[in-house]
């Protein structure tokens, strides 16, 4: 891309960045925005802030070498050394404060972007700092819209429902044995995880032609999942007894009938919508009563991006093509996942339908770097989450933004986590005598 053009790119992501950052945070009144609404969650307030600090150590200070304007406040938004749950309790900057903070990092950003050569040095090469800090506030708003879900009150926020499906998808669609190239070597603004590019060899496989929908999930908790230990591992059994896990998180049973609270509005569960706020022990137990398993990670990218056609991996399911309205329910644009075949245009090649957008999806492998991983810029933003208490998830949210969601992408959290926006598909190996190839 011409250097001003990718300007230009930079610039439209910082600011669609900052209108989201902007309208989540004056949704609420200040003393919601300073208040915790979740043990599990910032104050929306700290993200505030820390979105702006994130951005002045890298691109006001690192790339930009200018003065920094507040290093006196580094320590307090250095998300490793202070947990969620500790937050509230931090000499915080107040409402005015944040915003007067996050907007004169802002102006001498543009600065910098205006004055920097993007080339030459890795961490500014094709724009990348830049790109990683407009994910960055990005992932953050979508940890903010995951707040609003836990908020208690009248509703703040409201966007038009999802498209209805266009086409049935049911069953399961078997991806062929054989190599398929897994990460990228060659995304500009993907982040050190995704990296490298290599082979993964597979056999063949079944995977789900869409996410498991609430309806499905219903019926495993009908058929009494939820009280049988049989589906779920031992691990996953102790946190469903301890937790006491019935049902995903936000519903609630009146009668025969399940209800869900979305962004402050009750409504029926609706039977063909992803199921959403499942941890990866629910998917999993789930996965095991269906008579399945989760796919492993690279079983998931491999049916996202592998096209038979040509053998080579693509940055989508359908195609190289950014992200847009048609393919896929990403970017905040609804509050909900769409119903099962609202997106023929985003399946994949072989008929894998809804992987980018509506839920993340557990996938069974722990977060690890890929061989040849090289942490970059900082050791924090992955390395040191590798090892087996991390499962990873694949494919973006409806609040996930496409700045912040690849074929590639790879998203982590603890196998007992809810309030994130994730589902599931499931998988499975061919059944002996199955015509495979
Ligand atoms: C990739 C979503 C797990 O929110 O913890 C934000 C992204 N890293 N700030 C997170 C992130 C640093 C990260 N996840
Ligand atoms: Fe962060």
């Amino acid at each position: 891309m011409q250097t001003q053009a990718l300007k230009e790119r930079i610039a439209t992501e910082l600011s669609r960045s900052r209108s989201r950052t902007a309208l989540l945070a004056d949704a609420v009144d200040d003393g919601d925005l300073v208040k915790q609404h979740s043990p599990l969650m910032s104050p929306l307030v700290w993200d505030l802030a820390h979105v702006g600090n994130q951005e002045e150590l890298w691109l006001v200070r690192d790339v930009g070498k200018r003065e920094p304007v507040r290093s006196d406040i580094d320590e307090l938004y250095d998300a490793l050394r202070h947990p969620r749950r500790e937050r509230p309790k931090l000499p915080l900057l107040g409402p005015v404060e944040a915003r007067g903070y996050v907007a004169e990092v802002r102006r001498k950003v543009l600065d910098v972007l205006d004055a920097v050569r993007l080339e030459g040095d890795p961490l500014v090469d094709r724009g990348f700092a830049f790109g990683m800090i407009a994910q960055h506030e990005q992932q953050h708003d979508e940890t903010m819209l995951a707040t609003h879900q836990l908020r208690v009150g009248e509703p703040v926020l409201s966007a038009p429902p999802p498209p209805a499906a266009r086409v049935r998808v049911a069953g399961e669609v078997l991806i062929p044995a054989g190599p398929f190239t897994m990460g990228t070597s060659t995304e500009p603004w993907a982040l050190d995880n995704e990296r490298p590019a290599h082979r993964v060899d597979l056999p063949a496989y079944y995977i789900d032609a869409a996410p498991v929908t609430n309806g499905q999930y219903a019926e495993f908790i009908a058929d009494g999942g939820y009280d049988d230990p049989r589906w779920w591992t031992p691990e996953g059994w102790r946190h469903r007894v301890t937790a006491g896990l019935a049902a995903p998180m936000h519903w609630r049973r009146d009668g025969d009938r399940w209800y869900y609270t979305r962004f402050g509005r009750t409504s029926p569960v609706a039977p063909d919508e992803p199921v959403v706020h499942v941890c990866f022990h629910e998917a999993q137990a789930y996965a095991a009563w269906a008579g399945k398993r989760l796919p492993t990670e690279a079983e998931w990218e491999k049916a996202a991006r592998f096209d038979p056609a040509s053998g080579r991996s693509r940055r989508y399911p359908w195609g190289d093509e950014d992200p847009t309205p048609r393919h896929a329910n990403l970017g905040q644009r609804h509050l909900s996942p769409a119903p099962v075949g609202a997106y023929p245009d985003g399946a994949s090649p072989l008929g894998v339908h809804q992987l980018i957008g509506d839920v993340w999806e557990w996938v069974d492998t722990d977060f690890h770097g890929y061989p040849g991983f090289a942490a970059f810029p900082y050791r924090e933003y992955s390395e040191v989450f590798f090892g087996t208490d991390y499962k990873v998830l694949r494919g973006g949210s409806f609040g996930t933004d496409p700045v912040a969601c690849r074929g590639t992408f790879r998203n982590w959290d603890f196998p007992i986590r809810r309030q994130i926006f994730a589902g599931f598909r499931c998988a499975r190996d061919p059944r002996p005598g199955e015509e495979v190839d």
